[in-house]
């Protein structure tokens, strides 16, 4: 990473196939600021496991993020890309971070909520502690900006309270991060609840779209997204009863750079069914060449090892010379 340039570090979970809402919320964002920023791109493997993964199948879909990151135009000559596990030094900033944590703050993240309601069979101390990795995910690498979808800015929010509450007490050792928002298709809605996000782990898989999902099934996905029985095309974003064709109206404005407003004129008067068969096709010839890419790329599996572990070795080297500032600063002797 060069000094003068600001630094961005974002990720992934490989925790299900990659939705259309990760992708429009946060990577395709990523590509964009390659130029302008020194970036570091993660899969995050670390924190799939706090819900039960099957451990091939995390294997394989840690490569396939690693491929959908490239194929989506993040290129590993210009962005350090490597994998979470492979730099111990994030459990090893998060075990001190801990120590600098509030049970009451923890208590409050909406996610642990929402994902300790899911999976009441195992509320585990992981799922809890969370945004702690995160944070240290975040601060090992002094990260200026983290590019994130809406429903992760109360994380960055904890990070922020925890870099500043060590500042104070140690000096700057942390650069305090902002998160950046996308400034359309921050968050994308489920198809099936459109007053939920759509999330990979859905167990609904009609809620989500998958960007490995066949081009036919993303076509019936769009036509049996939930909408409403007044059958008029407008953008309501703060009426709920709006809530499905608002989200069929953000996700069209994404794909075809426009507005919701603008697409909402556009199909003013038309019926639901034409203007999902449209949502559908933009959605599929945004995808295409993207897919095509991915195909290539997966192909070529010592092409993916060589990115991931020379990402490892750049992201370590940056990662231990942070955890050398921290220890030092609580008391421990480096080595
Ligand atoms: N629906 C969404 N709309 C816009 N952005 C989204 N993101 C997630 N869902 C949406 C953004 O994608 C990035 C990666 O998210 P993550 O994998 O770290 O975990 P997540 O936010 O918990 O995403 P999922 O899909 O809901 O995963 P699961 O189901 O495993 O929990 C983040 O920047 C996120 O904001």
């Amino acid at each position: 990473m060069e000094e003068h340039k600001k630094r961005i570090f974002s990720g992934v979970q490989p925790s299900g196939t990659i939705t259309l809402g990760n992708y429009l919320g946060a990577i395709r964002n990523w590509v964009s600021l390659q130029d302008k920023y020194d970036c570091a791109f993660a899969m995050m493997d670390m924190h799939t496991i706090t819900v039960r993964q099957t451990p091939a199948e995390l294997r394989k879909r840690t490569q396939e993020l690693l491929a959908l990151y490239i194929a989506c135009g993040i290129d590993p000559g210009k962005s350090i890309l490597f994998i979470q596990s492979h730099n111990s030094a994030h459990a090893e900033l998060a075990w001190v971070l801990g120590c600098y944590t509030y049970m009451g703050e923890l208590q409050r993240m909406t996610q642990f909520k929402d994902k300790s309601a899911h999976h009441e069979d195992n509320i585990n101390a992981g799922l809890f502690t969370y945004p702690v990795l995160m944070a240290a995910d975040i601060l090992l690498y002094n990260a200026d900006y983290v590019p994130v979808g809406k429903d992760q800015m109360q994380h960055i929010e904890i990070c922020r309270d925890i870099a500043q509450r060590f500042n104070a007490l140690y000096g700057d050792v942390f650069t305090v991060p902002e998160g950046l928002l996308a400034s359309s298709g921050a968050k994308i809605m489920s198809l099936q609840d459109p007053t939920k996000k759509m999330s990979k782990s859905d167990t609904n898989p009609k809620g989500y779209i998958s960007m490995m999902d066949d081009f036919n099934v993303i076509a019936q996905k769009v036509k049996s997204a939930v909408t409403d029985s007044e059958g008029v095309i407008e953008y309501r974003p703060d009426d709920t009863a709006k809530a499905g064709i608002n989200n069929l109206l953000s996700i069209m404005a994404v794909m075809t750079a426009t507005t919701p407003e603008a697409v909402a004129v556009q199909f003013a008067g038309q019926g639901y069914g034409a203007f999902k068969s449209a949502v559908a096709e933009a959605i599929v010839e945004g995808i295409r060449p993207i897919r095509e890419e991915y195909d290539r790329i997966i192909q070529d599996k010592s092409y993916l090892s060589d990115v991931y572990t020379r990402g490892a070795e750049t992201a370590c080297r940056i990662a231990r010379r942070t955890l050398n500032k921290v220890y030092k600063k609580v008391g421990f002797i480096v080595k």
